[in-house]
């Protein structure tokens, strides 16, 4: 199967999870489910939980079951980004092509928004009922995974060293690159890796042991390449497709990879990196190619 069809029905399987877990409702705190909703079926790229539910089919894994995993992923995504685009953090009136949560809801209610979607996830994963095969000691190692790889060792802590690097103006290679493997590439990482560990089935666990480790090395990789083309794409995309405004970084005086390394060598370095994830996924043989089609998917992209 293409690589294009095969990305769609993973997302056509995420898509149904969130619609079916987010219905409107009509209780008297509803604004607070109304704001998560728009957060979340506001579109967007859907690449963790593709990656969970590609984890998890390359491991032998249910699919419905890897879908749900998948479904606690895009909560926790989600929260950081209304989070993020918060007046106390980015700052940003756009995202996806339309007004940021706290633009539509009040801040208060984008903030809660967030932490209720936080919650959500790991309400989800602790809902051994909804789980058709999955055994609750995987849904134990996930939601660990899940959560430390979200705080402060992981995401948070990425966003904190983000954040308190803003005011400098001698923030190191090294410094960027320790933000973003956390920042960006934790959630990343744990995405793919949740996908295996909930293959699980006790007779296959040594085997998943196995392609842990690889599938995590190459999920660290192109998680630092996603963000090398976050930071190409924010001189050089467009506008109307990427959903939000260019030269973001450059007017908040951000140090990204491309104002450190100049625009020729942050590209070079989002293609070694690829490369590099490829060959390490590529040990793996052919039910990993889809992975190192995601990466080359990755590299291209245009938003
Ligand atoms: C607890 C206050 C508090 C904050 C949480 C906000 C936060 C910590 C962390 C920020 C995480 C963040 C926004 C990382 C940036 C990663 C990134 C490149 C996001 C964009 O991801 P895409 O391109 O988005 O996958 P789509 O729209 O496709 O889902």
């Amino acid at each position: 199967m293409e690589f294009k069809e095969q990305y769609n029905i993973y997302l056509e399987k995420i898509e149904d999870k969130i619609k079916e877990q987010f219905k409107p409702t009509d209780i008297l705190q509803k604004s607070v489910f109304e704001a998560m909703q728009y957060a979340i079926c506001g579109g967007g790229k859907r690449i963790r939980p593709v990656m969970t539910i590609a984890a998890a089919e390359m491991c032998g894994g249910d699919a419905d079951d890897a879908a749900t995993v998948a479904l606690a992923v895009e909560c926790i995504h989600n929260y950081s980004l209304i989070h993020d685009d918060l007046p106390c953090m980015d700052n940003d009136d756009l995202r996806r092509g339309r007004p940021t949560c706290h633009k539509v809801y009040p801040e208060s209610i984008a903030l809660l928004a967030g932490d209720g979607l936080l919650n959500m996830a790991f309400e989800i994963l602790s809902d051994k009922d909804i789980f058709r095969k999955t055994d609750t000691e995987a849904l134990l190692e996930v939601a660990r995974v899940l959560s430390k790889a979200s705080g402060a060792l992981g995401m948070i802590g990425g966003q904190t060293v983000d954040l308190e690097s803003e005011a400098r103006n001698d923030v190191t290679l090294d410094e960027l690159i320790y933000l973003h493997e956390r920042k960006t590439g934790a959630l990343i990482r744990a995405a793919a890796v949740c996908g295996c560990i909930c293959a699980k089935n006790g007779e296959n666990n040594a085997e998943i042991s196995n392609i842990i480790p690889v599938l995590d090395e190459f999920s660290a990789k192109l998680g630092l390449a996603f963000q090398i083309k976050d930071d190409i794409l924010d001189v050089e995309g467009i506008e109307e497709v990427l959903g939000k405004p260019i030269g973001s970084d450059e007017e908040s005086g951000k140090t990204t990879f491309v104002t450190l390394m100049g625009i020729d060598a942050a590209k070079e370095y989002l293609k070694k990196l690829t490369e590099e994830a490829k060959t390490a996924i590529g040990t793996l043989g052919e039910k990993a190619r889809f992975f190192e089609e995601l990466a080359d998917y990755l590299l291209d992209r245009t938003y």
